[in-house]
């Protein structure tokens, strides 16, 4: 016996990913239905490699009867319907910002904090935290647990594909335009993204840092410990899908590079590549399409007492975004909701 599925923003980057991460990973579901705005009514996306499924408005659906929600529309969009899906009786896993900071909606990454997942009873909703927070998390957990991180700084090389469909258009465009000697237009970006990079994610906030860079500190606080201080530098680069991280760590007790590596190595959802070589290393290329965090570059930062750095590479359309989604939503079926 499977469950009665539900996938919102099914047309957008995350949504197909949700949908193409429920098939592979043989999510038991009984029935899906693929919604979105009245816009796309009518659109067909794939379910895995048979089944087509005709896109639904999502206004007018009525949730009565269905298990899980597995939503990705704009924040505003999930601000109205989330609740209503809720309130019908459909947990709603939502992947927007909306509600990843209310007190009483767990935000949750499955390998850092499962436990968190019976919050949901309180508003039926769980959130799923940023992609950029959730690959970082997901590193410094078992670090956390060796050595317990006092301070964290963070610098991240974020693809387009974070930003939607439109950003991964408009760096295709930029890229032929340059080519074609074409003027360019920056659009969706706040400066040109081809053959550029830009320190800027989402809008800026009023003590000079932007809304992502907020979102790695509070959210990193939620999941891991409200006691780590996180300092985050967001930063668009012009790559399409897997989001890089060069972070920093300070611990409480010493940390050795080789306990460290030991830890990450058994760390679930984790791969450590470090072969110390040229190309010994993960890149956003590689990565794009897999489900692990990966983590390279691990050494001591002799500047601090406690120190070490690394690198840390994840398709953030998979583990940042469908995946975390579709790995609650197994925890929920098999812990929660049994059949
Ligand atoms: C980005 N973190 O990369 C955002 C997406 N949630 O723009």
């Amino acid at each position: 016996m499977g469950y009665k599925v539900a996938v919102i923003g099914a047309t957008g980057n995350v949504g197909r990913e949700i949908l193409q991460t429920l098939f592979e990973r043989n999510f038991p579901i009984d029935d899906i239905v693929a919604l979105a705005s009245e816009r796309s009514v009518g659109r067909e996306v794939s379910f895995g490699d048979k089944k087509i499924l005709k896109v639904k408005d999502l206004a007018k659906f009525d949730f009565k009867g269905w298990d899980i929600a597995l939503s990705s529309p704009g924040a505003k969009v999930s601000a109205i319907h989330s609740p209503r899906a809720a309130a019908a009786g459909c947990v709603v896993i939502d992947n927007t910002s909306h509600f990843r900071m209310e007190p009483d909606v767990p935000l949750v990454v499955p390998e850092v904090n499962p436990q968190a997942i019976a919050g949901y009873k309180k508003r039926g909703i769980i959130a799923n935290p940023n992609c950029s927070t959730i690959q970082m998390v997901v590193a410094l957990k078992p670090l956390h647990d060796l050595g317990k991180i006092t301070r964290v700084v963070v610098s991240t090389y974020q693809s387009v594909s974070g930003g939607g469909k439109e950003a991964m258009d408009e760096l295709f465009e930029q890229t032929r335009a340059i080519y074609v000697n074409d003027a360019i237009t920056p659009q969706k970006f706040p400066k040109q993204i081809a053959f550029n990079v830009i320190p800027q994610i989402d809008v800026f906030m009023d003590d000079g840092s932007t809304k992502e860079e907020w979102k790695m500190t509070v959210e990193t606080c939620k999941i891991l410990d409200p006691d780590i201080a996180v300092h985050a530098t967001c930063v668009r680069v012009p790559v399409f899908v897997s989001h890089s991280e060069s972070i920093n760590v300070e611990f409480a007790r010493p940390v050795s590079v080789e306990a460290a590596t030991e830890a990450l190595r058994d760390a679930p959802g984790v791969v450590v590549l470090d072969t110390r070589e040229p190309g010994g290393y993960a890149t956003p290329i590689e990565t794009t399409g897999d489900d692990p965090v990966f983590v390279s570059r691990i050494r001591k930062d002799p500047t601090v007492k406690n120190g070490l750095s690394f690198w840390c590479v994840a398709d953030n359309l998979r583990k940042g975004a469908a995946l975390n989604a579709v790995q609650i939503a197994e925890v929920l079926a098999s812990d929660y909701l049994k059949k």
